[in-house]
Formats: C-alpha cells, structure tokens, sequence
C-alpha cells in the first residue's frame, strides 16, 4: 500500500480540494493528475508520483489540504491493475448480450425505433440534480467516439465531462448550453453505423464527488444491444461513416483534458485542440493551456486566434536560399500593438492637403537667421493639431473599456513615430498647447535622439491622446497610418511638394502638405473628421491662426 501525500504547495497552506479525479478502484499510471486544488490566486492539478489502484481516497472536495497531507491510497501497481483489467474482461459479456441480462440504470443508450439510430441519456452524476450544462462540445454531424467528451456539466463544487459511450454520428442534441440537466435526461441521438459487438460496460462521465459504480449504458437495437465504456474504446468495434476525412485539427471534445483544464481553456478562450499536451500520453495538462495563453500573448500574432484565418505556412527555401533573423523586441511589440490595433478598430482614412508656402517661407527665414535653432515643419504641425484637439475633444479622448462611454482628457499630449535602427518608437510630447514651436523643437530633437539610442523610458512613451508620422523627411504622397489604441485619430504627413493650385484667375505654385488622418469610426464620424482635417488645413495655411 502506498500513500499519496500533498507535494510542495509553493507556501499555500489550507488550499481547498475543488476536484477529485479518480474513484476507488480506479486505474492510475504516474504523473495522472489525482485532485485540483484551487487557491484565491490559482488552482493546481496534484498529479500521482507512483502508479497503482486507488484503494481509498481520503479527502472530498471541498477539503482543505496542506503540504504532507496524506490524500489516497494505493494498492499493488502493475501487477493490481493488470488482474482488474481481467475481471473487468471477464465480467464482459462473451458475445450479444442483451440488456435484459444487466439491469439498466439511468445511464442509457437506447435505439431508436427502426434505425440505428441511439438515445443517449445522462448517466449517473453522484447524485446531483439540476446540474448546468456549460459546455456542449459537439454539434449535429459530428463524429465522435465513445471517449469522446460530448457535453460538460458544473455543479457549485466541480465540472465533469460526459462521454459519448458510443461512436456514430451525432444526429440530435437534446440538450441546451446553460440548460440544467438530472441522471437519466437524454442527451443526444447518435446514428451508429455498424455495431460488430455488444459489450455491457458501464459508461462513466468523470465524476469527482462520485464514488459510485457508474451506471451501464444500454442500448435496444434490432439485432444487438450496444454498450460501452468510456474508458475502453477498443471493446467496442463500432466503425464511424466511411466518408470520414480526417480533421486537420483533432476535435476540442477529442483532446484529453480534465475538466479543472477545459475550465481554464473555455475561461481564456483557449481551443484545446490547438494545444500541445504535455502530460501522460499526451494529455493537456494546466501548465500546457498557461504555456499556450504566454505565448499568444507575448508573440507576434500571424493569423489564426479569433476565428481568424492563419496565414499559410510556406517552405521559402523550396523556391531559393533563405535566411531567417529572429525579431528584436521593438519590432515583435509593434507587431502585436499594430494587429491589435487593426483588429480592434474600424478606421478610416481621410486625405487632404495643407498649404505651407507662407509656413515654409516662414520656416527657411527663422532657420537662415543665425538663432541656433532648426525648425523643420513637423513641430508647427503639433501645435496645429493641439489647437485642433482643443476644438475638436471628440479627438482627445478614449472609448472606455466596454465601449459605452467616451473618456475626454483635459491634457494635449501628443505621440511622435520616430523611426529608429531598432524599429519604431513613438515618444510622447506633453502638454503640447501649453509649449512654444521652439520648446517643441527642442523636445522632439531630445527624444527622438534617445529613441534612436535606445534610452527613451517607458514613462517617455506613455499617456499620448494623439499621434503624428511624419514620413515627409522621406518622401511619398499619401499613407495610411494605423490608429494607435486607446487613442481615437493619428495624423500622416507626407512629402510636401509644390502643386499648381487655381486661384481663381491662375494656377499659382503653391508648397502642399499632404495629410492623411486615421480615425476610429466608432468614436469619429466622416464628417467630423473632415471637419477636423480642413481645421488643420487651414491652421497650416496661415499660422497666425496658431495665435489666436
Ligand atoms: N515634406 C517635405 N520635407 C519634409 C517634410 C515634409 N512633410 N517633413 C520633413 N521634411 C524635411 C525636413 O524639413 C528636413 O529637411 P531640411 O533638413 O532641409 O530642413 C528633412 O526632411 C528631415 O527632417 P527630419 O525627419 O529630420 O525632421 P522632422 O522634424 O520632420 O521629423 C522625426 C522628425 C523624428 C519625426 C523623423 O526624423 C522621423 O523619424 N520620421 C519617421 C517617422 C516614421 O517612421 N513614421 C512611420 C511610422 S509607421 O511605420
């Protein structure tokens, strides 16, 4: 007899025993998680050090444990669990055994009229009635497998998942996601589509708190009577639709995962079929959906979260020589700031074109007379579009988190991309209204410098309401910038260029400044964001207006 103990609990004491995963009797190879204990911060599958039978368990959920707590016991090992697999074969019925032979319990599968065509029901769940369906892991058509977890049902104190108990195609599902459901309601129709052997085992949802025999599953087809047990596939020969393809991704409900796992999964938004189980014969284990959770997070997203389609995967080097360079951090942060922001918001684009002769005229004169400061057109472009916040809050603000209210800002602080070695960084230029061109010009130099050498703080990046790229420096006529979330408007500038513009009488040369404004249509309408950008026009067009 072995005894299983409470391992290292990282310090937790008193942690409550919110799953028990295996029964007296039961079966269990080393590293099978045995019981889920949960604390305020996380919960945590106590995984077996040794294999055996369960002789007893000695804790229920809702316990609390600590480090050192002896939790079950085991009898034999190999050698036990080789003699239950015996008497289980023996006790199998040799060949058409009817149901009459076993008594039926709630746990049922049964045919309907005709046709091949079976009635699964709830089987035994430990004795809980009304018990909420949380997840229904199947749909009309699908194929399944006895194993197969077909629904998953939470009481207060647990989920556990219900197998199938027979392989077919589901052709009816009669229950409903958040409906409550009690032992012996039906739960689906199957079509089996050949039934070579009829085997009475009992079925077995995964039932912490029940230690009793799971009831049998009986089923009153024509010819033979079909029964299975969840937890041995190959006693029953029961062969699925020939027209099966294989799935390119197996199945959610096929994937081994207790139910404390597919809890965490359905409560990120995890598929568990896209997961990688690290556990006992591949089993998704807490650790593998928390591994999965870090790196979509913290990775560039390429396509495929959100039903999104991935992008296809290509071998390059099979049209040539490649090489492959890892991303720094700067370029994997914009990567993911930049599909968030494109999935997030519905933006749109608004083109349009400044006047800057007299600006530039303005400009070359300040900069040719000897004052030591070099102006280029972008630091009068923030203060255009500070005033132009000021006018226009709707562009100084920010949806809230669940997008039923508009959080204005008092403040004009505003993003500049600076294009560095390393990739984009968009330092922040505070209180922008409140600053002079020259203190603006200032500023911008000093951070773009340190943007460009890597020193720039976090500080130094955050709390813009408003962004501006500027690309004129190098050259293009129009863009697309992308909004950068929270904020609501981003400004493009590109290269300004001498346009003959008609004034009526002549087309006269005239230096345009093309501008291009993104914005969240959600927040922004087309015609306020033409409001805003003809503003900024004009603001450009004669610079006094900065003044008033
Ligand atoms: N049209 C014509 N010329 C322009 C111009 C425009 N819209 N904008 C700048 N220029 C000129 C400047 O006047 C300057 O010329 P002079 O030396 O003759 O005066 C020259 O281009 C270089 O300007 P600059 O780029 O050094 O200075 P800036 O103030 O315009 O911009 C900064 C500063 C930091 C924004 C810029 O250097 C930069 O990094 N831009 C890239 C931003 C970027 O990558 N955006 C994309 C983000 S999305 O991927």
């Amino acid at each position: 007899m072995t005894t299983l103990k409470i391992p290292d609990l990282g310090g937790a004491t008193d942690v409550e025993v919110i799953e028990i995963l295996v029964t007296e009797g039961d079966n269990i190879e080393k590293e099978q998680a045995l019981i889920v204990l949960e604390t305020d911060k996380a919960s945590m599958e106590i995984p077996a050090d040794s294999e055996g039978t369960v002789a007893s368990v000695k804790i229920k959920v809702g316990d609390k444990v600590n480090e050192g707590d002896e939790f079950i016991e085991l009898s034999g090992g190999t050698t036990v669990a080789t003699e239950q697999a015996e008497n289980s074969v023996a006790e199998k019925p040799e060949s058409n055994t009817t149901t009459e032979q076993k008594k039926p319990s709630a746990a049922q599968v049964e045919k309907e009229a005709v046709s091949e065509s079976v009635t699964i029901n709830i089987p035994d769940i430990g004795g809980a009635s009304d018990v909420d369906v949380i997840e229904v892991s199947v749909r009309i058509g699908d194929m399944i497998t006895d194993e197969d977890s077909v629904i998953t049902l939470e009481t207060d104190k647990a989920s556990m998942e219900i197998p199938a108990g027979i392989s077919g195609t589901v052709e009816k599902i009669l229950v409903t996601l958040g409906g409550k459901v009690n032992e012996g309601d039906p739960m689906l129709v199957v079509k089996t589509t050949s039934v070579s052997q009829s085997v009475v085992e009992p079925i077995k949802a995964e039932m912490p708190e029940s230690k009793s025999q799971a009831a049998p599953v009986t089923s009153t087809p024509q010819t033979s009577t079909l029964q299975t047990n969840a937890s041995q596939a190959s006693a029953i020969s029961t062969s699925v639709s020939p027209m099966t393809e294989e799935p390119h991704d197996i199945p959610e409900s096929k994937v081994h995962a207790g139910p404390a796992v597919r809890k965490i999964a359905r409560e990120f938004g995890v598929d568990l079929s896209k997961v990688k189980g690290s556990g006992p014969k591949g089993r998704v284990v807490k650790e593998d959906v928390q591994a999965f959770v870090k790196e979509r997070v913290k990775g560039p997203v390429s396509g495929g979260g959100a039903g999104i389609p991935a992008v296809p995967k290509i071998d390059f080097a099979s049209f040539g020589p490649v090489t492959t360079e890892p991303l720094n951090n700067i370029k994997r942060a914009t990567a993911k700031a930049m599909t968030t922001a494109l999935l997030n918001v519905p933006q749109v684009t608004q083109f349009d074109q400044a006047d800057i002769t007299e600006l530039e005229a303005f400009r070359k004169s300040y900069n040719a007379s000897g004052n030591g400061v070099k102006v280029s057109i972008l630091p009068f472009v923030l203060k255009a579009v500070a005033k132009a916040l000021k006018e226009f809050p709707t562009f100084n603000s920010s949806l809230s988190e669940d997008g039923s209210s508009l959080i204005l800002k008092q403040y004009i602080h505003i993003g500049v991309a600076v294009d560095t070695p390393k990739g984009l960084l968009v330092p922040v230029i505070r209180d922008v209204d409140k600053k002079t061109v020259t203190e603006i010009v200032q500023e911008l130099g000093d951070k773009a410098m340190l943007a460009r050498e890597g020193k720039l703080s976090l500080k130094d990046m955050q709390g813009g309401c408003f962004s501006i790229s500027s690309l004129g420096g190098i050259g293009g006529t129009a863009f697309t910038p992308i909004v950068n979330p929270p904020e609501v408007a981003i400004l493009g500038l590109s290269k300004s260029d001498i346009k003959p513009v008609w004034d009526g009488s002549a087309f006269k040369p005239t230096l345009m400044l093309p501008t291009s404004l993104s914005y969240d249509h959600r927040v922004i309408d087309g015609a306020e964001a033409a409001r805003f950008s003809q503003r900024l026009v004009t603001l450009l067009g004669d610079i006094r207006h900065l003044l008033m």
